[in-house]
Formats: C-alpha cells, structure tokens, sequence
C-alpha cells in the first residue's frame, strides 16, 4: 500500500468527470487500497479517486466514530438508487479544498448501489454522516466540489483563500 499525493483546487483533475471501471481486478484494488492509506494518513472520512488523480469511479470511506474499530469501505462504480425528500445540513470539508469548511444541505438518506472489492453487486442504505460523505464523494466523480453547491460569494472566497495558500507554500 502507498500514499498518494492529493491534489488540491483549483487542479482541473478535480472538474472532470470520471469513467467506470471494467472490473474490480487487481489494479482497482491496489487503488482502493493505496486511496484508504491516503485517506487514514490525511486524515479524513472519505477520498475519491479524482483526488490522487485517477479519473476512475472509484472511492473509500470510514465514517466510525473514535473509539470504535474502523469501517473501511471500497466501492466502485457507485450509483444512488434513491435519495430522500427530507434533507440535513451538514458543515463539509474537504482534502482538496484545505482549511475551509462550510455547510451543505443534502439528501438524509439515500440506497446505494456499487461494486465492493471482490467486484459483488452490494445494496446498502445510507443516512447520517455515511449519507453526507457518499454524496461528497460521489459528487467528485463528477467533477463537482462541495463549494459548488454554496453561494458564488463563499465560492470565490474559498478559491481565492486556497490560492493564496499554495502560493504562500
Ligand atoms: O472528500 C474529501 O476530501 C474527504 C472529506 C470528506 C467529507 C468530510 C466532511 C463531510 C463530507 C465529506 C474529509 O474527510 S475532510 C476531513 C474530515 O472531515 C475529518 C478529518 C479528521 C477527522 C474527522 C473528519
Ligand atoms: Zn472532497
């Protein structure tokens, strides 16, 4: 397993639209494996492929509270099945988007399909902080981030808060 590099915004790798996987083969799970080291070490919740610059739809996440023993997920090719009316605001970072963190309102609960790392079809319901990072994550394989979704004002001050700390750098 090795840590990647993640790629911070404004890198246009991060506004592309990712591809599916074929299969989850060996190469896929190496992915998956090396994003959860990059993942843990960072640290966060969550990681798409985008990220560290694979243009796969491909992402990990470990939502288990301290304490509790970890929860790592893989998942490939996922897709949302369905998402609820009812919504939650949550307050959002991101690995790409250093030191800012803002609220997002998003679906409570949302079914999920993808395939899990032996490259099984898995159904899974999702609500809570799981819900809210899925959709994050998801949300990369689009080449959207979670500052698209706030006013063009807190956008454009992100943006230039995160410019100005790469140039400080
Ligand atoms: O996609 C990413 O960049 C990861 C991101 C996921 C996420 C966080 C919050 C709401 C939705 C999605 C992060 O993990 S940011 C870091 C973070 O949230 C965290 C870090 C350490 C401990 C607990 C949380
Ligand atoms: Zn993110």
């Amino acid at each position: 397993m090795a840590v990647r590099p993640i790629l911070v915004a404004p890198h246009p790798a991060l506004k592309a639209k990712a591809k599916p996987v074929s299969r989850v083969d060996d190469a896929v799970r190496q992915l998956m494996d090396d994003m959860l080291e990059t993942m843990y070490q960072a640290p966060g919740i969550g990681l798409a492929a985008p990220q560290v610059g694979v243009p796969s739809r491909v992402l990990v996440v470990d939502v288990a509270k301290e304490g509790e023993p970890p929860q790592p997920l893989r998942l490939a090719n996922p897709e949302i099945l369905w998402a609820s009316e009812e919504t939650q605001p949550y307050e959002e970072g991101c690995l790409s988007i250093p030191e800012i963190y803002d609220e997002v309102e998003r679906p409570a609960k949302v079914k999920l399909r993808y395939l899990n790392y032996q490259g099984e079809a898995v159904e899974e319901d999702a609500e809570g902080l799981f819900a809210v990072c899925i959709q994050h994550e998801m949300d990369h394989l689009e080449g959207v981030l979670f500052i698209d979704h706030l006013s063009r004002l807190k956008r454009d001050r992100a943006v230039s808060k995160v410019k100005k700390a790469a140039k400080a750098a």
